[in-house]
C-alpha cells in the first residue's frame, strides 16, 4: 500500500469501510480531529456529535475499567471493549495499541483481530512492554529502533484489511533523546511502512511538535496529541500542515467530573430532587441506546400482538361457600395438590399457545401474584358481578379472545376444540350437565337451550347455536350447561364490548353476570355457537367441589 496516495475522500463517504474512511482522513489535505472514546457509550456520543472518527485511547479505557495505564487490561480485554465501540458507532476508531502488547508476534496476531473487529487502524509507539503513560516520570527507555521497524512491517503484513492504517508514534521529545532522534525515527517508520506518524510532546507549547513537522515536510502524514500544550490554537496546527488532532482522553475527564459531581451531590442531599432536572432522561438513554430500532425489529419478527390468542380469567370474587379458607385468599388462589386452582388454569391456557393472560382481581387481591400473569383490579367487586370485572379488562378484548371463570378447570383439549370451532362467540357447553350433582342447595349453574341436542355424531361437524340461557329455562329446555369458557373472535370481541357499553349507558352493567351478557346479546339477536363437551371440566364453589378437584388432577 503507498503511504502517499491519493485521498480517497476525507473520510466522510460512507460507502466506503472504515478503515478507507479513516485511510483518506490521514490523507486528506486538511486538518481532521479524532475524539477520544473509551466504551460503546462513549463511542456513540462521539459520533452524534459529528466526529469523523474516534481515538480508543489506552489510558481513557484503562481507566474507565478502573485499571492503570500500565497493560494491566489484557490486550484481549481491551478488544472486547474495542468490539462494543466498533459495533456501537459506525466512524473509523484508531485504537491506541500501546506497544504493540509484545513483541512482533504478539502485535501481528493483535492487527489481525483489529482487522476482524472492524477497528480502522492502530497506532504504536517506541516504548516498551509494559508501557507507562508518557505523562508519567522522566527519560522512559525507548524500543530499539531495528526492532520497532520490525513491528511495523510485521504489523503491516497481518492486516487482512488493505486499508488498515497502522500508526507510528514517536515518544523521542518526551524522553528527552531530541528532535534529530525523532526525525531518524520518523524516517525509519516511514520506511517500515507506517501509514501516519504520530509525534508525540509533554511539552506546555507546541514548538517541538511543529519544528518537527517543519523538518519532516511532507514525507507522510502527522498525527499530534495537544493534550499538554492544549491552549495553542488549532489554525496553527492547520497551517503546519498536521493531518490529524487527536483530543485524547476528554471524554473520559469531563464523565469523571459529573459522576463526581452526581454522587457526591445525591450522598450530601440523600435525595434525588436536586439532580434531576441537571441530567439527562432515562428515556433520553433508551433513544442513544436504539430502542426505537428494537421496537422496528420487533414488529417485523415477533409474532403480532394481534395474532396471539389472549384469555381474561374473571377471579375477583372471594368464594365464600368455602369459609375459613377464602379468609385470606380469593378462592381461585386455593390450594389444589400443591399448586394454586388458578395456577392450574393459566397452565391449561399455555399449554394451549395462550399466553397473553390477564387477570381481574378483586377480594384479597394482593394474593394473586403468579408469574407470567398480567393483572386488573376491579376494587369494588363487592358491590359489582362480573360484567362489571370484565369490564375492567376491556382493553384487552381484542382479536382472538378467550373469557372464563377463574374457578374452572378443565381439561386442555376442550380449549384446542373451542379455537378451532368456527363462530365468532362460541361457548363450551357441558352435555353431561345431569350427570352433575351436588348437595349444596344454593347451587347455582349456568343451563342453556340450544338449536340441537347433543349427539356424539355432532361432536366435531355440526353447529349448534345457543337459544337461551339463564337461570329461568323448563327442564326439558335444557340443553347443557355452560363451563364457564368463552371463545371470541376479532368480530365476537367487537360485539362483546359493544354490548358492555350499552349495559354501560343503560346503567346495567354493574350487576349483569356473564349469563346475563349473553342472553341480552341473544335478545339483540346475536348468533352465539355452542361446542359440547361431555365432563372433563368442574367448577370450584364449595368444598366438595375442592375435593373433586383433586381427583380431577
Ligand atoms: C492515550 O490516550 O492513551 C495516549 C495519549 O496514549 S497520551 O495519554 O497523551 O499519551
Ligand atoms: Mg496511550
Amino acid at each position: 500500500m503507498s503511504v502517499n496516495a491519493k485521498p480517497v475522500s476525507a473520510g466522510d463517504d460512507e460507502s466506503l469501510s472504515k478503515a478507507a474512511r479513516l485511510k483518506a482522513m490521514i490523507q486528506s489535505p486538511g486538518l481532521e480531529f479524532l475524539m477520544e472514546a473509551h466504551d460503546g457509550l462513549s463511542a456513540k456520543i462521539v459520533e452524534e456529535a459529528g466526529f469523523k472518527g474516534i481515538w480508543a485511547s489506552g489510558l481513557s479505557v484503562s481507566a474507565a475499567l478502573g485499571v492503570r495505564d500500565n497493560n494491566e487490561a489484557s490486550w484481549t480485554q481491551v478488544l472486547d471493549v474495542l468490539e462494543f465501540m466498533t459495533d456501537a458507532s459506525s466512524i473509523p476508531i484508531l485504537v491506541d495499541g500501546d506497544t504493540g502488547y509484545g513483541n512482533f508476534n504478539n502485535f501481528r496476531r493483535v492487527v489481525r483481530k483489529m482487522c476482524q473487529r472492524d477497528v480502522a487502524g492502530v497506532c504504536i509507539e517506541d516504548k516498551l512492554f509494559p508501557k507507562t503513560n508518557s505523562f508519567i516520570g522522566e527519560g522512559q527507555p525507548l524500543a530499539d529502533i531495528d526492532e520497532f521497524t520490525g513491528k511495523i512491517k510485521a504489523g503491516k503484513d497481518s492486516q487482512t484489511d488493505p486499508d488498515f492504517c497502522l500508526v507510528a508514534r514517536i515518544e523521542a521529545l518526551i524522553a528527552g533523546w531530541g528532535l534529530d532522534e525523532a526525525l531518524r525515527r520518523a524516517e525509519a517508520y516511514h520506511q517500515a511502512g507506517a501509514d501516519a506518524l504520530l509525534i508525540h510532546s509533554k511539552k506546555a507549547v507546541a514548538d517541538e511538535v511543529l519544528a518537527f513537522k517543519a523538518e519532516w515536510g511532507d514525507r507522510c502524514p502527522v498525527v499530534i496529541v495537544p493534550t499538554k500544550y492544549f491552549d495553542t490554537p488549532t489554525d496553527k496546527f492547520r497551517e503546519a500542515g498536521i493531518s490529524v488532532v487527536i483530543w485524547a482522553n476528554h471524554n473520559l475527564r469531563a464523565s469523571i467530573t459529573a459522576m463526581r459531581d452526581v454522587s457526591r451531590r445525591i450522598l450530601r442531599e440523600e435525595t434525588l430532587a436536586g439532580i434531576e432536572g441537571g441530567i439527562i432522561s432515562v428515556k433520553d438513554i433508551f433513544e442513544i441506546t436504539g430502542d426505537d430500532e428494537l421496537a422496528e425489529a420487533e414488529k417485523r419478527y415477533l409474532p403480532s400482538k394481534g395474532d396471539q390468542p389472549r384469555a381474561i380469567l374473571l377471579a375477583a370474587s372471594r368464594g365464600s361457600k368455602l369459609g375459613d379458607l377464602t379468609k385470606d385468599r380469593p378462592k381461585c388462589m386455593i390450594d389444589v395438590r400443591g399448586q394454586p386452582l388458578l395456577r392450574r388454569l393459566v397452565e391449561t391456557f399455555n399449554e394451549g399457545g395462550v399466553r397473553d393472560i390477564t387477570v381481574v382481581r378483586g377480594y384479597k387481591k394482593d394474593v394473586i401474584n403468579l408469574p407470567s400473569i398480567k393483572t386488573i383490579d376491579n376494587d369494588v367487586f363487592a358491590s359489582t358481578n362480573e360484567v362489571a370485572s370484565l369490564a375492567c379488562a376491556a382493553d384487552d378484548i381484542q382479536e382472538e379472545c378467550l373469557i372464563a371463570y377463574g374457578d374452572i378447570l378443565f381439561r386442555h383439549y376442550i380449549l384446542d376444540r373451542i379455537r378451532a370451532a368456527p363462530g365468532d362467540i362460541v361457548l363450551a357447553v357441558d352435555a353431561m350437565w345431569e350427570q352433575r350433582q351436588s348437595d349444596d342447595k344454593d347451587w347455582v349453574r349456568d343451563l342453556v337451550s340450544c338449536s340441537q341436542n347433543f349427539s356424539t355424531g355432532y361432536l366435531d361437524e355440526e353447529h349448534a347455536s345457543l337459544t337461551n340461557i339463564g337461570p329461568g329455562l323448563r327442564g326439558d329446555e335444557i340443553q347443557g350447561e355452560w363451563i364457564g369458557l368463552a371463545k371470541l373472535t376479532a368480530e365476537g370481541s367487537k360485539m362483546v364490548r359493544a354490548k358492555m357499553e350499552a349495559l354501560r349507558k343503560d346503567g346495567g352493567l354493574q350487576k349483569a353476570s356473564m349469563v346475563d351478557l349473553f342472553a341480552g346479546m341473544l335478545e339483540d339477536g346475536c348468533d352465539i355457537s355452542v361446542i359440547y363437551v361431555t365432563g372433563h371440566w368442574l367448577d370450584v364453589d364449595n368444598m366438595a367441589d375442592l375435593a373433586k378437584a383433586g381427583e380431577f388432577l
